[in-house]
């Protein structure tokens, strides 16, 4: 199936209306690379290790995977999952896919069999794209056992070294004629308002949901996020998050400073050590994090002695920084530091580097384009008075109108006038920036990564000794969020949480979303209409964590 089947476009007459302000652009995202890269060909576009690439080189190389791509018959249309780590293979083989209308699906190193085979499930993808081994596991026996069970899955892409030759091997270091590559994919350029990629979303239901970006939207994201955050062709940026997020892809990320003629230098971790040595070595000026890795950050800076001269403005989004660590940070790292609210469904908000302390430490920025709309409604989608607060929805020329093949969720996702319910509850500072206050969605949000409590809840229900189960957050004092879940056994059972973890581990629950925490209780709390009563389970999490909330 063509993987524009199950996608939601805008209405013909917004759409036009996109197209007419230049806000979508009609050039695919391959194009908007090879513009670049015909401009400043000899710039270092890529630092991967000891590995630099300059412009010419990158768009050579995407070509050159591009045509073997296409001589596998991979083309528009088809559908690729992508589960690469921090690696010039991950910005290769994402602008080889770009090329040819071939949708890259961005899942993270830490999913498992369970996140991998759903994405499968829903997309029909034909390849899928793995590190050999990557943190101690071995991806390539996974990837074995899945296509051994996914009639679509033809080819397994291995980025590194030794590989079996059974298998196609993601061979991007090999030479090839580049003129002869460009001519083999010419004619398949996709569509501007094809789907591009498919994100994943942290989602509040069951399984992850899919979020399906056009090329003409999401060359709008990273423009205006890029410029927004200063981006130029001077810019050095530091991929510390895993570039398979949105924030880190193109908020403004590895295609924004791409498409400004910067360089991407892609880091493994965020660990200060070895961040902190690349922004060192290759004179590193922007990059972005989540509030834990700040926060770890202005600690390590104390203490280690790198020169982070070179760093000018951080960053910092994905779940709420606190306002003290926000003063906190700029002198401790000597940056500026602008907050990113932003979703991989779209609407991406932030603070300007010119915006006073106040703002640019207590809020969390405002909408990146002018043509974003956004509303602060009450439970009965009213509007409230200004500052109060309320769900936030939105809408916009690089926001969603639907999550990709989810028809009923959209129904309660998506108001009938297209407003995606973004679930965060916010309110309108005076500035006219926004302040996140809180959620109406049932998610965890663990340092910066969205976990769906409903997700881990079916999980523990596969175990045949819980009877009820419920996933909340708990506070921590670094990640933010931690996973705290709490269990009724079935009469005479006594799981305890490493059985109930390793059953977890074995029905292939991604790394991130084992629970950090497992309470077995000997009842859940109810609320009067008889459901259970989370509100009182995060309370008693915060207890036992020994904060107040
Ligand atoms: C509080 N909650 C936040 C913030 C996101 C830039 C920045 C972040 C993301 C991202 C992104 C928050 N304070 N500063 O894609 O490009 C929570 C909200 C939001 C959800 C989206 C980007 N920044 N959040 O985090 O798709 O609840 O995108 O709806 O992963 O993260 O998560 P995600």
């Amino acid at each position: 199936m063509d993987v524009r089947t199950g996608f939601t476009p805008w209405p013909d007459e917004v759409a036009r209306r996109y197209r007419e302000r230049g806000l979508w652009r009609g050039r695919t995202l391959g194009t908007e690379f090879r513009e670049r890269a015909e401009r400043t060909p000899d710039r270092v576009a890529l630092i991967d290790g000891d590995e630099r690439r300059t412009y010419r080189n990158l768009d050579d190389t995407a070509d050159l995977l591009a045509a073997r791509l296409l001589g596998r018959g991979l083309g528009r249309g088809d559908v690729v999952v992508v589960q690469l780590p921090n690696t010039a293979e991950f910005v290769i083989l994402t602008l080889a896919c770009l090329r040819i209308g071939v949708v890259p699906v961005m899942a993270l190193t830490q999913h498992r069999q369970a996140d991998i085979r759903h994405l499968f499930d829903i997309t029909d993808a034909r390849a899928y794209a793995v590190p050999t081994r990557y943190r101690d596991f071995d991806h390539l026996a996974m990837a074995d056992e899945i296509a051994a069970r996914t009639p679509s899955l033809r080819h397994v892409l291995v980025a590194g070294e030794a590989t079996p030759p059974d298998r196609f091997r993601l061979a991007i270091r090999e030479d090839g004629d580049p003129t002869t590559a460009r001519s083999s994919i010419r004619p398949h350029t996709p569509a501007p308002d094809d789907p591009a990629l498919l994100l994943l979303s942290g989602g509040t239901t069951g399984r992850p949901k899919l979020i399906a970006r056009t090329h003409d939207d999401y060359a709008l994201n990273a423009r205006a996020t890029a410029d927004v955050c200063g981006i130029t062709e001077n810019t050095v940026y530091l991929i510390a998050l895993p570039a398979a997020h949105n924030f880190a892809l193109a908020c403004p990320g590895i295609l924004g400073v791409l498409f400004a003629g910067g360089t991407v230098v892609m880091s493994d971790s965020p660990a200060p050590d070895r961040a902190f040595a690349l922004i060192e070595r290759h004179a590193v000026t922007d990059t972005a994090v989540v509030p834990a890795v700040a926060h770890r950050w202005a600690e390590a800076a104390r203490t280690t002695g790198y020169d982070l001269s070179s760093l000018r403005a951080l960053a910092v989004g994905g779940s709420r920084l606190a306002p003290e660590l926000a003063r906190r940070v700029e002198p401790a790292l000597g940056v500026r530091v602008q907050q990113g609210f932003g979703m991989a469904e779209g609407l991406i908000n932030y603070t300007r580097l010119d915006d006073p302390d106040t703002v640019r430490h207590g809020t969390q920025g405002r909408p990146v384009c002018p043509d974003d709309e956004i509303r602060i409604v009450d439970p009965s989608d009213r509007d409230v008075p200004d500052g109060h607060t309320g769900e936030l929805l939105t809408r916009g020329p690089y926001t969603i109108r639907g999550y990709y093949r989810a028809p009923e969720h959209n129904a309660r996702a998506f108001t009938a006038d297209g407003w995606y319910r973004t679930g965060d509850i916010v309110r309108l500072h005076p500035s006219g920036n926004l302040v996140v206050e809180g959620r109406v969605k049932d998610i965890i949000n663990r340092g910066g990564e969205k976990i769906s409590a409903e997700e881990i809840e079916n999980f523990a229900y596969g175990h045949p000794a819980v009877s009820d189960a419920a996933a909340v957050p708990s506070p921590d004092p670094v990640l933010g969020e931690v996973i705290c879940l709490y269990i009724v056994a079935k009469p005479d059972t006594e799981p305890s949480p490493e059985a109930l973890r390793e059953h977890m581990t074995r029905a292939g629950m991604a790394v991130h979303k084992l629970p950090d925490v497992i309470h077995v209780i000997t009842r859940m709390p109810t609320t009067n209409v008889g459901k259970i009563d989370k509100a009182a389970l995060r309370t008693d999490a915060a207890r036992r964590q020994g904060h107040a909330i």
